[in-house]
């Protein structure tokens, strides 16, 4: 049994103030092609299928399209919510929607029923679980310990392949779409994950599936086993993704225990790159000739003057620079460059720091976890 395994779609996203409706269309087109030469028996999109709880107008105009061509194809369809989508819109539809075998999430309320499918091996079982959070697992079961992610989504999980749901099946496949992060997964800067990691949960939870299609996390990667990934978005959606190579996660399930996994990369309308030199030099013709100036462009000079007007004379030659930064001794000595390991530490430990500065003293547990919780807050009302 083939699955293609995609998530992370952010169909309206705007990157930099550009909007990437364009390009998601294009890719999303990509993916179809692939689809047609795959032929998969079931497609598994694991979360954020748009950017914003309430998605544009033409968002979900071409989300509506991708759906339907998808269903055009005859292969079941399985959509989870991610933490960007209401749970709720996106399930709108949802038992309409399954006459074209098109699997829509309900809203979290405690049971996951699995969608059945059938080969020349038996049973795959497929669990939609939605994005969760500690609370909403906590509502469904109240008398559960639940304090952190780890807790609700261990208490999710065992309600699937424990006593209480439908039957688990643990001699059959069983195949697990969920928009989690998972402890040790390498992240970028377009996901908006939780502060001081609060939001993470062990890779073992998710032991009783033979496969895992995670969304959450955008770069494409194995989380220890090789039946337990994140596809990755379609699309560099920050520049800290420059060097991911984007793809499709195809999935083949054979016997019990045998599983294959390959890879087959999107090439995007417009890739996302960073370029450096000097004005001079990233001017030059012979620089940019034969390269794609219309590619999504982090430009940094390297001159030690501003060059007057350099974004609007960058732009003459690179139509679609996003970003234009300068490296030199100005900016390295006048603390506006931020290092590298800085960007790594959590907004909370650089709390941490600029209070232990002023006050001469560490944040006391109290006040972390006062702070951890507000930023949660804040973070979660952005997005
Ligand atoms: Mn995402």
């Amino acid at each position: 049994m083939k699955f293609v395994h995609l998530s992370d779609l952010h169909i309206g996203k705007r990157v930099n103030e550009f909007s990437m409706l364009e390009d998601q269309k294009y890719i999303l087109q990509e993916i179809l092609k692939i689809t047609d030469q795959e032929k998969p028996d079931g497609i598994l999109i694991a979360g954020d299928v748009y950017d914003k709880q309430v998605p544009g107008a033409e968002a979900v105009q071409v989300f509506d399209w991708f759906l339907t061509e998808l269903a055009d194809r005859k292969a079941p369809v399985f959509v989870i919510s991610g933490n960007h989508d209401s749970p709720e819109r996106l399930a709108f539809g949802r038992q309409l929607m399954e006459g074209r075998k098109v699997y829509l999430a309900p809203v979290y309320d405690g049971c996951v029923a699995p969608v059945e499918l059938r080969d020349e091996y038996g049973s795959v079982f497929v669990y939609m679980l939605p994005y969760i959070k500690p609370g909403i697992v906590k509502k469904c079961f109240p008398g559960e310990e639940i304090g952190s992610f780890d807790d609700g989504v261990r208490c999710a999980v065992e309600h699937m392949t424990g006593g209480s749901g439908p039957r688990f099946d643990g001699g059959s496949r069983n195949v697990l779409v969920a928009h989690q992060f998972v402890t040790g997964a390498s992240c970028c800067d377009s996901e908006e994950l939780s502060v001081g990691g609060l939001d993470q949960i062990r890779a073992s939870l998710f032991d009783p599936f033979d496969y895992v299609a995670l969304g959450h996390i955008h770069g494409p990667q194995k989380i220890g086993r090789d039946t337990m990934r994140y596809c990755g978005t379609p699309l560099k959606y920050s520049f800290s993704e420059a060097r991911h190579k984007k793809s499709v996660t195809v999935t083949e399930l054979f016997e019990k225990g045998n599983i294959s996994v390959i890879l087959r990369p999107l090439t995007p309308l417009h890739d996302m790159r960073e370029i450096r030199g000097t004005y001079e030099e990233v001017t030059k013709r012979s620089f940019y000739q034969g390269t794609a100036v219309d590619d999504y462009l982090h430009i940094t000079l390297t001159d030690e003057e501003d060059i007057l007007d350099a974004m609007g004379k960058l732009r003459s030659i690179y139509p679609n620079i996003m970003k234009l930064d300068y490296d030199n001794r100005r900016t390295r000595e006048g603390g506006m460059a931020v290092t590298a390991a800085e960007e790594k530490k959590s907004p909370l430990d650089l709390l941490g720091e600029l209070y232990q500065l002023q006050n001469n003293q560490p944040l006391t547990e109290r006040q972390m976890e006062f702070a951890a919780h507000l930023m949660e807050e804040i973070w979660e009302e952005k997005t």
